[in-house]
């Protein structure tokens, strides 16, 4: 017998910026296991669920397998043909800024580089834009205001040494779970530590609290404007820290001269004590750091909002000492490494200044390139609008998904609509922007691409494959080469990756002579051999030089021309996507624990799918019992320019007045949950990222004449789409089937003769009534094929259940039964799956939690759940508060650990 040849590659993980490394053992070719790399100082090993599961998202399906031009398969030589000559046609006819690229964060920063060098330096314009616009785009602006350059000020490290942590706008549990747990871990190790949650909602980040205020959404900045005087009122300042490093201390401290503790208190409606324990608490421990994401940068005044938390870090001289500073942790992989090599529209490489003529000179030079971009290019939202209007003839959409992710979905598709050539670089084959693409270019995914990425703390990692490119596809910086080559431009001739980064390795040192604090001169100059084996480095990483790699701003020296870091006075702002009588409550917009972005790659796992299987939204009791909705029911939420429905869930997690919906849903899976639609084309007018944490709508319950709960079988060879014939839809994939939760505003006279028709399956078809359901189902060839249940109002049956039923190849009586009287059996009838990675469902946990199991750990060794990756220990604690019977004076935070 020959045993396949074992290996190990050592990567990064696909999602999120915490940037944790993961070790792939091969056998032969094939993956067989993943886990966290022991060594990657981002996890030391540990992985979230959604890096533990993703091996199961590496399938090869819904890929494309050659480039299609108007949805003809064409070979690569043409597309790129096709794609070069119309760029150079219509840059021939109307100029440069008449074409752009719409790019990602999710590329890596050799794909970004070539992108971005081919628009400013070749074509040159400025009309590069990149998702990190929707994302980190405030956070970049404020670092560059403040410190004169966009460097993230502190290291995971720090979050390990702080007295005071603050998660500002900030779900990590859920979002960036490695480096929740590693604070978690942290608190356990320093009883004195002590951590603020500040979110309107109560999430499952607030489980490791000390602290949790509730405030107002979008009065952050009130917050920490109070927070200001209050240091200076008290004489808690350092004033050697702003006198010798900082400039505009006067100006920034005057803006805060209203923000006393009472009106503070009474403008983010927190209670006076929440505010002033607040305060003195930043005040007096010896470090904070504020870690904050989109609950702070997705606003129209996000970057004053940054500069707000950044302001009272310089005044304590809270930053660049061990635990302590202004910490904007990144979203995408390499939404970071967008930020370095020039993916945002205004600004060049290395984050050298557009407007600058030295730096124009500077990087076109380094390139040698035939022009250079000398002015600001159009910011996402200004890119769609300006393709609406016929200015921009042609767009390039890499690795991003704007007909979800981007507000004001409607006019993002009357964009696109109107567009002379859209061009879609994607590793799937269909998504919602898909559909509008002249040109879809397939692309090599995560596990198939070779390349770097940095992450929120600047640290670059490797990318490495570890399966062959799906038949086909190609990496997106050879799709942009092949392209610039035939549009006639030099430059391009890279063979490999590693060329790449060297060349922009180089750029950043080039005449830096310490301007620029992005510098990886000691990078520069790698054979591929040393490019394929780097470790993890955090920049600045500079050639020969005896200062330690990742150190910034050494003896408090920052990038601006006199080397101090400046002070921004700061007006609060309220939204201003604000609620009216006709549109009284506000959307809020986030995260889930187990699904990524717009479901392309996470919506492949079962598993993952497990967690949260519909699209919801969340109200506060008092506002269902006033609109007369129950939880579970479908309700439509409208604001002034799009709506959408999801199924109702109570919650006093909320504040009353206000809902919340994940941004996850899309047209793909549902008829109408893209929460995006919701929200106006209304951005922060210095960083250009969009408002998408709030706006009003009105909401109120929908009802439609008869629904339909169906699941069809995998092996069925239903090709029929069941969607198109109903008036909502929604669609959950498992392993052997796709459910689909139909509603019909007509009812159908005979529900068993349209499953036939609509599935187009043959079998042995059988229905019967109980009272008003009827129960519809087909069997072929022994095997269950379909099953369906019509009701007149919506009830839907477990996904599991009929997935193991249809793994079955015949059933057996007690199964039939259980299937006519849609009874699931014991083992399938257990609640919500909370841990995804052990399977362990509600039921069990709540059971050992009535019967005394009073600590997340003990949980753990009873049941396993949250024993893996700990994602869920944050539910699981939420569970014992809700649950646990506790004998008079018990505390109950003492037996919860996280
Ligand atoms: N599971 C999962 N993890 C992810 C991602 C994913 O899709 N799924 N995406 C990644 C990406 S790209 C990003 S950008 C990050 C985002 O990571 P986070 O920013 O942590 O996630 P969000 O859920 O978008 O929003 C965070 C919180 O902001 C709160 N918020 C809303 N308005 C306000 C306000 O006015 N003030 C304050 N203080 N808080 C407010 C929301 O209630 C929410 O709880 O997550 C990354 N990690
Ligand atoms: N209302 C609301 N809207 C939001 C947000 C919010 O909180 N609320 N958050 C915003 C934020 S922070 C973000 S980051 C965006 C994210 O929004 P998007 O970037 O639109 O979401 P993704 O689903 O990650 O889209 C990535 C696309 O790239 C493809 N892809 C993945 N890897 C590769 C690759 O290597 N090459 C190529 N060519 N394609 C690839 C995937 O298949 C997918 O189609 O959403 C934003 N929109
Ligand atoms: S925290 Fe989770 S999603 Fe983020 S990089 Fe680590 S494993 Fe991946
Ligand atoms: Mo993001």
């Amino acid at each position: 017998m020959t045993t396949l040849k074992e290996s190990l590659i050592q990567t990064t993980c696909a999602y999120c910026g915490v940037g944790c490394g993961v070790d792939v053992a091969l056998a032969g070719n094939q993956p067989t296991q993943l886990d966290g790399m022991p060594e990657h100082p981002a996890n030391y090993g540990r992985l979230c669920v959604k890096g533990t599961h993703l091996l199961d998202t590496i399938s090869n399906e819904n890929r494309l397998s050659a480039p299609e031009i108007n949805n003809k398969q064409v070979s690569w030589s043409e597309a790129s043909d096709y794609v070069a000559s119309e760029f150079s046609k219509i840059i021939a006819e109307h100029g440069p800024d008449a074409v752009a690229f719409y790019v990602s964060g999710q590329l890596l920063t050799e794909d970004y580089y070539i992108a971005n060098k081919f628009m400013k330096g070749y074509i040159g314009s400025a009309n590069i834009d990149t998702n990190s616009r929707l994302c980190m785009s405030s956070a970049v602006a404020g670092y560059k205001r403040a410190f004169g350059e966009d460097v993230v000020p502190c290291d995971y490290e720090d979050l390990e040494h702080t007295e005071l942590l603050i998660l500002i706008g900030s779900n990590a549990a859920w979002t960036h779970p490695v480096l929740y747990q590693r604070i978690a871990r942290a608190k356990r190790m320093n009883p004195t530590m002590k951590v603020v949650v500040i979110d309107p909602r109560r999430t499952d980040s607030a489980e490791l609290a000390d602290r949790f205020l509730q405030l107002k959404p979008g009065t952050d900045a009130a917050l920490y404007n109070g927070l200001l005087r209050y240091l200076a009122d008290n004489q808690l300042l350092d004033d050697d820290f702003i006198a010798k490093h900082t400039d505009d201390f006067a100006t920034a401290l005057a803006a805060t001269q209203s923000w006393t503790i009472d009106e503070v208190a009474s403008y983010c409606e927190l209670s006076r004590h929440e505010v002033s324990q607040f305060y003195s608490e930043f005040a007096t421990s010896a470090s904070a750091i504020s870690f904050y994401s989109m609950g702070i940068n997705q606003s129209s005044s996000g970057v004053d909002k940054c500069n707000a938390i950044i302001n009272a870090h310089l005044a304590s001289g809270k930053l660049l000492k061990t635990g302590s500073g202004p910490f904007s942790i990144t979203g995408q992989p390499n939404a970071m490494g967008g930020r370095e090599v020039g993916g945002l529209a205004n600004q060049l490489a290395a984050h050298l200044d557009i407007e600058n003529e030295q730096h124009q000179s500077l990087v076109k030079r380094f390139w040698q390139s035939p022009t250079i971009a000398t002015q600001a290019g159009a910011k996402a939202l200004d890119m769609f609008d300006a393709i609406r209007a016929g200015k921009i003839k042609a767009v390039w959409i890499m690795a991003t998904n704007p007909m979800v992710s981007l507000p004001n979905t409607d006019a993002i598709a009357e964009a696109l609509k109107a567009c002379e050539l859209v061009v879609v670089s994607d590793c799937v084959a269909s998504n919602d922007t898909l559909d509008y693409a002249h040109v879809k270019l397939p692309s090599t995914g995560w596990g198939e691409k070779e390349g770097t990425v940095t992450n929120s703390e600047r640290r670059i990692s490797r990318q490495r494959a570890i399966i062959a490119p799906f038949a086909g596809a190609k990496n997106d910086w050879q799709i942009l080469c092949d392209v610039a080559k035939k549009m006639g431009f030099s430059g391009f001739d890279f063979t490999q990756p590693s060329e790449i980064f060297d060349e922009w390795a180089r750029l950043t040192s080039f005449e830096n002579n310490g301007s620029r604090q992005l510098n990886l001169s000691a990078l520069a100059g790698m054979s591929s051999r040393e490019y394929n084996a780097l470790r993890p480095i955090q920049w600045p990483c500079i050639k020969g030089d005896n200062y330690q790699h990742g150190q910034v701003f050494s003896q408090n020296q920052f990038s601006t021309t006199n080397k101090k870091a400046r002070f921004i006075a700061i007006t609060p702002q309220l939204p201003k996507q604000a609620t009216s009588s006709e549109y009284p409550l506000v959307m809020n917009s986030g995260r889930i624990r187990d699904q990524w972005h717009t479901m392309t790659r996470t919506g492949k796992s079962a598993t993952l799918s497990t967690h949260i299987t519909r699209p919801y939204i969340e109200l506060h009791p008092k506002d269902a019992s006033r609109l007369g909705i129950n939880n579970d029911d479908l309700v439509r939420a409208q604001s002034k320019v799009g709506e959408v429905i999801a199924n109702a869930k109570i919650t006093d997690s909320l504040r009353a007045g206000e809902c919340f919906m994940p941004i996850h849903w899309n047209q793909q899976f549902a008829s109408s949950a893209n929460v995006g639609k919701l929200y106006s084309s209304i951005a922060d007018p210095i960083s250009g990222q969009p408002e998408t944490k709030f706006t009003a709508i009105k909401l109120q319950p929908v009802e439609f004449s008869q629904y339909m709960d169906v699941f069809v079988n995998k092996q069925s060879n239903c090709q029929a789409d069941l969607t198109a014939q109903s008036d909502y839809w929604l669609k959950v994939n498992a392993s052997n089937c796709s459910q689909y939760q139909l509603a019909f505003n007509d009812v159908i006279a005979d529900a068993l003769y349209w499953c036939q028709q609509s599935s187009g399956i043959k079998g042995q078809w059988s229905g019967f009534y109980e009272g008003a359901t009827q129960r519809i189902q087909c069997i072929a060839n022994g095997r269950l094929v379909f099953v369906a249940m019509v009701t007149n109002e919506q009830v839907t049956t477990s996904i599991e259940w009929n997935n193991h039923l249809f793994s079955q190849s015949a059933l057996n009586f007690a199964q039939l039964q259980s299937l006519l009287t849609a009874t699931p059996d014991e083992e399938f009838s257990q609640g919500r799956q909370i841990c995804s990675c052990f399977k362990v469902r509600e039921k069990p946990i709540v059971d050992a939690i009535k019967a005394g199991t009073h600590r997340v750990d003990e949980l753990g060794l009873q049941l396993q759940c949250g024993t893996n990756c700990g994602s869920c220990k944050t539910e699981l604690s939420q569970l014992i508060k809700r649950h646990a019977v506790i004998a008079q004076g018990q505390q109950i935070d003492v037996l919860v650990t996280v």
